[in-house]
């Protein structure tokens, strides 16, 4: 994985996936019949077994530190819950430029701490061999969720303040760039190898909007982390921002499935490593289904260095364990 990230040589393939601890997997479903998603999430020894335990089973070549994406934002003031079925809702959403100044600087990390916790405890139990990733939400996802107050389909509150309010909109979209730099920094402190910048919903911009509204932000959350370890910078849903993503920053580019890697890549360059590309609906398909289109990825990517095996977003829910198995036994088998 590590030499992938460096474009180097490697016997096979690397394959982790995006959300390979999560719902589709029963231990994980019964963890969660016991103990809340934050308090999962705040107790480093069972978010640390929660991953080492997937790790085992899938038999992937990477772990990612068990955490979400908003845990950042309660310390900068957001009232933030996961309820039970509904995914994350923030009570307190930013909807107008003085509701930008009531977001905290994050000027300390202390409140985070179990996070880096969760990262020592995986850390520890994790083959010397594996790399841990580290992440953190990219600040116009997380934008999005502080003003949206949850999860939207067109984002028009968040538009709407980065259209009207610019000024505002840069400011708060700064706090979230510099706290989110500090935050993957300290991951890595803590000992992650790799650190991975999730942009789950920046494909609902325009170019020309990315360009202007996000990208120096996202450059800015990576460049400290870039200094010292590989970044891996993701986002979904729109291909052509794909040159404007390579250029914001990222040793790997993650690529989703709306475009065929090979495309992706050549549009990318192929100086940079990327991270792709199934999509994760075709693991509720056949399992033979699944093997033929994990091959036809792998064709994709042509036996060039800097290729690590992934889906295009996040496992879904409904997905059979037996599926991802069979995926990961093919990427494995070539
Ligand atoms: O009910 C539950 O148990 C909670 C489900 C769940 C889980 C397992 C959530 C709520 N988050 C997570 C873990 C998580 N989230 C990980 C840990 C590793 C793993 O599962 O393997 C990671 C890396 C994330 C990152 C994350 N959280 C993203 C980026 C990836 C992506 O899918 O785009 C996003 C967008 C979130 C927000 C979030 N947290 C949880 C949900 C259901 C959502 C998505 C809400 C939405 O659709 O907007």
């Amino acid at each position: 994985m590590m030499r992938a990230c460096r474009l180097e040589a490697v016997e096979r393939t690397p394959v982790w996936l995006m959300r390979q601890a999560g719902r589709y997997l029963p231990e994980y479903r019964e963890i969660r019949g016991r103990v809340g998603f934050m308090e999962l999430c705040k107790t480093p020894h069972l978010a640390a077994e929660v991953m080492l335990a997937t790790v085992a089973r899938l038999g992937v070549d990477a772990a990612i530190i068990f955490s979400d994406l908003l845990p950042i934002l309660e310390p900068m003031g957001m009232d933030l819950e996961f309820a039970a079925g509904e995914g994350p809702v923030i009570h307190n959403p930013i909807r107008t430029a003085a509701d930008v100044q009531r977001l905290r600087e994050l000027v300390s990390l202390d409140p985070l701490s179990y996070v880096f916790d969760v990262v020592r405890a995986t850390r520890a139990g994790l083959d010397p061999g594996l790399p841990l990733i580290g992440f953190a939400g990219a600040p116009f996802t997380l934008a999005g969720y502080c003003i949206e107050g949850g999860t939207s389909k067109a984002w028009l509150h968040t538009k709407s303040l980065m259209y009207r309010e610019p000024a505002a909109w840069h400011d708060l979209m700064d706090r979230l760039a510099r706290a989110a730099s500090a935050y993957l920094v300290a991951q890595i402190d803590a000992g992650a190898q790799i650190v991975q910048l999730f942009d789950s919903w920046a494909g609902c911009l325009s170019p020309d909007d990315y360009r202007r509204f996000v990208l120096p932000h996202s450059r800015t959350a990576m460049a400290a982390a870039a200094a010292r370890a590989p970044v891996i910078h993701f986002a979904t849903g729109n291909p052509s921002l794909l040159p404007l993503l390579a250029e914001a920053g990222g040793t790997v580019i993650g690529i989703d499935w709306r475009i065929a890697l090979a495309d992706a890549w050549r549009m990318v360059g192929h100086d940079r490593a990327v991270q792709g590309n199934l999509d994760p609906a075709l693991l509720l398909a056949d399992r033979d289904t699944v093997r033929r289109h994990t091959l036809a990825v792998l064709a994709q990517a042509e036996g060039r260095p800097g290729h690590i095996f992934n889906l295009g977003h996040g496992v879904h829910p409904q997905t059979p364990v037996e599926n991802v198995l069979e995926l990961i036994a093919t990427v494995k088998g070539c």
